[in-house]
């Protein structure tokens, strides 16, 4: 048998590539055969949303740039957030999927309830760290979703849930690229949008968070708020370690999107405590917190919150409550539970 080389081996190009609408399907047969495919076509519409909000973002920078934005652009329209349009076109995609019934966005007071069928709730922050979105830094969508109840016709009680029972979780940060990074409870996959194809194409599969790396993640400005076994804590980072002989890294980029991206990739610690300043932290539990624990813990990472109680343990008793947070490295996060007294 003579060694066949493909004319694409030969020209270098990938002719094999796995789409996510491919991975979502492939994600179906695998792990629920039976299943009616409502769950494939909630994650088509969110996949659309992504790429819409994608494309605004790119158009809003341009146009920032320009400067047509400031209040209003030169044939007088009230220009529009960013944090609006993220929402409007995360709403508008989730309601003409027909597959979700219950929405709650960090942009909306009140949990809303569609019309019609859909056996899904979705927990977002459309546009999370959008202050920063001047400065070219990432921003970034984040998602959670529950299957109803089955006895629910859509109600608060659908999204008034443990962080454990979500079915999908992950974000899309916009940046020099636009990355996917998902979980169905079957491990952690990255995606990365190929503009041209208009395709998000599978470039991280199975995804595993490094056991340890010497990075801290906080905000320090907050530190004379923090407990002081907190400050203790942070003060033994700062120190030549023993392992090492050298003190660990600080990075805080204040988005959290691209704060648990790096450390999903790298590896380290996140966190975001609460404090006797903001009490119960800053984070929201049902679409900031839940979401990216589910994905730390689906990479082999942690996520508890100040107590060291699990994240997806816990049980909100408001759709904007918050929790502080600690996430990232399994045993960055085991070194910081020695510390809580
Ligand atoms: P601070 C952005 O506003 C955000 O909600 C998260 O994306 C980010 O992790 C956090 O707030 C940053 O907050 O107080 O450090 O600026």
């Amino acid at each position: 048998m003579t060694n066949f080389t493909s004319a694409s081996e030969q020209m270098n190009v990938e002719t094999d590539i796995i789409t996510l609408t491919r991975f979502i399907l492939e994600e179906q047969k695998n792990f629920a055969p039976t299943a009616t495919g409502e769950l494939t076509l909630l994650l088509n519409a969110l996949q659309f949303a992504f790429k819409f909000i994608a494309h605004n973002i790119r158009r809003a920078e341009l146009i920032n740039l320009i400067g047509v934005s400031g209040s209003a652009n030169s044939t007088g329209d009230v220009q529009k957030k960013l944090d609006v349009i993220g929402d409007e076109i995360f709403i508008n995609a989730m309601k003409s999927s027909g597959n979700v019934k219950v929405l709650v966005s960090e942009e909306q007071d009140d949990l809303i309830v569609f019309e019609g069928g859909g056996r899904y709730a979705v927990c977002t922050d459309p546009i999370d760290g959008s202050s920063n979105i001047d400065a070219g830094v990432s921003v970034g969508t984040i998602f959670g979703v529950y299957k109803l109840k089955d006895d629910s016709n859509g109600s608060i009680n659908d999204v008034l849930r443990k962080g454990s029972e979500m079915v999908v979780a992950g974000y899309t940060m916009y940046g020099a690229s636009t990355h996917l990074m998902l979980t169905t409870g079957h491990g952690v996959n990255g995606f990365t949008l190929d503009t041209q194809l208009g395709e998000f194409i599978l470039t991280q599969p199975n995804l595993v968070i490094p056991q340890s790396r010497a990075i801290y993640s906080f905000n320090e400005g907050n530190s004379y708020y923090w407990p002081k076994y907190v400050q203790k804590y942070v003060e033994d980072l700062k120190k030549p370690q023993e392992s090492t002989g050298k003190p660990y890294s600080s990075r805080y980029i204040g988005s959290m999107v691209a704060d648990v991206h790096r450390t999903l990739l790298y590896g380290g610690i996140f966190a975001y405590p609460a404090d006797s300043k903001s009490k119960n932290g800053k984070l929201r539990i049902l679409y900031e917190c839940f979401p990216m624990a589910m994905l730390m813990e689906q990479a082999g990472g942690a996520c508890v919150n100040d107590k060291g109680e699990r994240i997806l343990d816990l049980l909100p008793k408001g759709i904007h409550d918050k929790s502080g947070i600690w996430m990232g490295s399994k045993g960055e996060v085991d070194r910081f539970v020695k510390y809580i007294e």
